[in-house]
């Protein structure tokens, strides 16, 4: 297409026209904005094509990873990285006056996803293609992504996103490749050829269209496929409503559940579980038939993972296909769909743990229904065998029991691997979720902890500081990311030490402009920037944070000779809309904020910023200006988090629990680069088996904490009343479910070793030198490459043109 830039420039000029009927000297930015992602999206269309040819002709096994969420963020400049004509393309444009950064914030960021379980799969889409891997997204085209946040007098308000508003330039819409998905009516028994058949009648059905995203890997040819399905009335459909029709069908489609850990037992969002899984499977299947190769052979050329149990129907959904379609055995079908699906747990909080009432359930997917219930027998069956008369172990593990189906025994009980995302997560699986499971499939149950892509996280959102990795090691990192380990042996090197702070304060004002835009508060860059973000969610504990910020307010108010090293508290979170108390920690957030910005003593000393519409795009902003992240959750609770690699990746130092991926940091990178506080997962778990705990003793004994909690309620904050009463009922009250008074003390001692520690710069830095040096191991590339030698059992395959 083009090859330097003076063919780019032409080709760019060219292309506008045709496309826009009007000369580049009339053009808006938008109209800038697609020529140049129609042209990008030409550019990967060739070695998409050969992509596919080569993974078909090599009868290459391919994984398909099935996801109700990927949130990719930005794709122009990922996309211009990957494929290496980000120079080319910059300077053309400048030639032609135009800025690659205006048209890069002409694209709205796909949100299609809640936070970390979203990132993830986005983070390993980019692996896969990166290193030559044949797999594939599947998801759900939302017309409506995560919702747009906006604070208004400190409250969240949600409005609908947009991000189809001046269409997609990335998808390519494949009418032809529609396929049926079935909902409602009943289910046919007859006695045909010697065998059952099953016929699904009278149902009501929708079109599932796919739009498919190429998905360009880092300075290869090898392009994979993101399929996000819509859906669609079926034309011609005949029925008394069709304005009703078309409305109960589109919806399907329209919204992300705005809900990342809550389940809301809402139909449609069953049936958009079911629409993602029968449209991906039925898509694979009929890929697969046109290598006509046996359906014996599936398991050999197809892996399918599902992420989380969001896509578990994937599991009866095979089974309908090869018995009702494929004319297979039970047991024939059964082999084929346990040796081909995997299935990754995410979380073990309870309210997470998906449970469908039978009465919502089997109504909408009869057939489904009827499978699910035939596989929960043979399961109990065995268990039986196994464990003859223990009936409350059966119950227990029964995939159906009292009126409900947990998928997330479905998951284990259909799928030959069970992981988890981090080291303790996935021991706290084996050890108390899922022991019983454990303890009949042990070859089933890994860990595979989980990673970032450096591409997006230090290649593209901090330039300044991988140009600065390149000088010092070379550039081969950027291809094998263990080897920024190479750059510990010049930790302690002064030079280098230097020219790494001054690209942290390059970074840290640009952010200081943006919260200048968009708070109009004037923060100082040489302040310490302490950062959580993340959903807002009582276990990830913002309000830990809040209050050692209240706690410090207090002492500067109290004591006039009290000074701290200046600290600026950035956060960002969005609360699930129905999420009452989240709603009001964000509240709290901004009331504190005002109370400490407004102060003219304090606000010299600290500063608070609650970031609003918090997203891909911000937090490639954020990450890279951090000296401080703060990863607090209650120890058991985060099942990993990938923000904390970010982070570390970029620099900054963990403040954190002994929980998730935290505890790999530290095995990483020591403890002397790291900091740790508060209770351990095996002492809160404690805590919650045994009791012992009683949040009101802390309340009396520790006058910082009474002194803060006390503030929530008398006055404190001016105008809000009894805003802050259910936190403070949640904390006396409901006794503190999330410790946030027991790790109270041991939190502030962590934060005075934050702010002594980093008043000694020249070990600061080396210590932040340190964590870039060990966040190889947190690349997705690492994560991707177990996956697939240890679950998928896929191969690379490199596609040359
Ligand atoms: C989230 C966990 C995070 C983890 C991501 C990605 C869900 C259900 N789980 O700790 O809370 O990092 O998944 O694995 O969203």
């Amino acid at each position: 297409m083009f090859s330097n830039k003076t063919e780019f420039k032409e080709l760019f000029l060219r292309r506008l026209e045709l496309l826009h009927g009007k000369p580049f000297s009339d053009s808006s930015l938008r109209e800038q904005y697609e020529t140049l992602g129609n042209m990008v999206r030409e550019y990967i269309s060739e070695k998409w094509i050969s992509t596919n040819e080569k993974y078909r002709s090599h009868h290459q096994k391919q994984v398909y990873y099935l996801s109700i969420e990927f949130l990719l963020g930005k794709l122009l400049g990922q996309n211009l990285l990957n494929l290496g004509i980000k120079d080319i393309v910059e300077e053309g444009l400048s030639e032609l006056g135009v800025s690659l950064f205006d048209l890069e914030n002409m694209e709205e960021d796909a949100g299609l996803g809640n936070g970390g379980l979203g990132r993830l799969a986005a983070c390993f889409l980019d692996s896969l293609a990166s290193l030559n891997l044949p797999g594939h997204g599947m998801g759900i085209r939302y017309k409506h992504g995560l919702f747009e946040q906006k604070i208004v007098d400190g409250y969240q308000v949600e409005l609908p996103e947009q991000w189809l508003k001046y269409g997609n330039v990335w998808e390519i819409r494949k009418a032809d490749e529609a396929v049926e998905v079935a909902y409602w009516g009943k289910v046919e028994t007859s006695f045909e050829n010697e065998r059952l058949v099953f016929r699904h009648v009278d149902a009501e059905k929708i079109l599932a269209v796919p739009y498919d995203i190429p998905i360009a890997g880092f300075q290869t040819d090898t392009v994979n496929t993101l399929r996000l399905w819509s859906a669609e009335p079926l034309p011609n459909v005949s029925c008394q409503d069709v304005l009703k029709y078309k409305r109960n069908t589109e919806i399907v489609s329209e919204f992300l559940y705005p809900d990342d850990t809550h389940e809301e037992g809402k139909i449609l969002r069953l049936k958009q579980q079911y629409f993602l899984v029968s449209a991906s499977l039925q898509s694979i299947v009929s890929s697969y038939r046109k290598l006509n190769k046996s359906m014996k052979d599936f398991h050999h050329h197809v892996a399918i993972h599902i992420n989380d149990t969001h896509p578990v129907l994937a599991i009866p959904e095979l089974m309908r296909i090869f018995i009702d379609q494929e004319g297979m055995g039970w047991d024939e079908a059964w082999e084929i769909t346990t040796k081909t699906i995997s299935y990754t747990n995410h979380t073990t909080l309870a309210e997470a743990l998906e449970k469908w009432p039978i009465h919502i359930f089997k109504p909408l997917l009869p057939r489904i229904y009827m499978i699910v219930e035939e596989i929960n027998e043979r399961f109990c069956r065995d268990l039986w065998d196994i464990f003859p008369g223990e009936w409350d172990r059966i119950t227990n593990m029964a995939i159906i029991a009292h009126g409900v189906i947990k998928m997330a025994h479905l998951a284990i009980v259909g799928s030959y691997s069970v992981n988890g995302v981090a080291k303790i997560h996935s021991e706290i699986l084996k050890q108390r979720e899922m022991r019983q499971f454990f303890e009949i499939f042990p070859e089933k149950f890994n860990n595979k902890t989980n990673g970032i892509t450096h591409r997006r996280w230090l290649l593209k959102a901090n330039p300044e500081l991988s140009r600065l990795i390149t000088d010092v090691i070379g550039s081969n990192w950027v291809y094998k990311p263990e080897q920024l380990m190479e750059l510990k042996r010049h930790a302690y090197d002064p030079a280098i030490k230097e020219k790494f702070l001054q690209v942290k304060q390059t970074r840290k004002q640009i952010l200081a402009n943006i919260i200048y835009e968009q708070n109009g508060i004037k923060v100082d860059e040489h302040s310490i920037f302490d950062v959580q973000v993340k959903r807002l969610h009582e276990y990830k504990r913002q309000l830990l944070n809040v209050f050692h910020i209240m706690y410090l307010y207090n002492r500067i108010k109290e004591d006039s000779s009290f000074t701290i090293y200046p600290r600026t508290f950035i956060f960002g979170a969005k609360a699930s809309p129905g999420y009452y108390y989240a709603k009001k920690v964000i509240k709290l957030i901004n009331s504190l904020a005002d109370k400490v910005n407004e102060d003219p003593f304090v606000s010299q000393m600290i500063k608070v910023i609650f970031l609003e519409n918090y997203r891909v795009s911000l937090a490639e902003k954020i990450f890279p200006a951090a000296d401080v992240s703060e990863q607090i959750s209650t120890a058991s609770k985060e099942a990993s988090g990938t923000g904390n690699m970010k982070f570390m990746m970029n620099g900054a130092l963990t403040l954190g629990t002994l929980d998730g991926a935290n505890i790999e940091i530290l095995e990483e990178v020591g403890e002397d680069n790291i900091f740790i506080f508060g209770l351990k997962a095996e002492e809160v778990l404690n805590y919650y088996e045994n009791g012992g705990y009683r949040s009101t003793e802390y309340y009396h004994h520790d006058p910082r904490i009474r002194k803060v909690i006390d503030q929530l309620m008398n006055g404190f904050f001016p105008d809000v009343e009894d805003e802050f009463e259910p936190i403070y009922d949640s904390l006396l009250s409901h006794n503190d479910q999330y410790f946030v008074l027991r790790d109270f003390a041991s939190y502030v001692e962590a934060q005075e070793k934050v702010e002594k520690a980093y008043q000694n710069q020249s070990s600061w830095l080396e210590k932040a030198i340190i964590n870039i040096a060990h966040s190889g191991y947190f690349s997705s590339d690492r994560t991707i490459q177990e996956y697939a030698k240890d679950i998928w059992n896929i191969s690379p395959v490199r596609n040359t043109l």
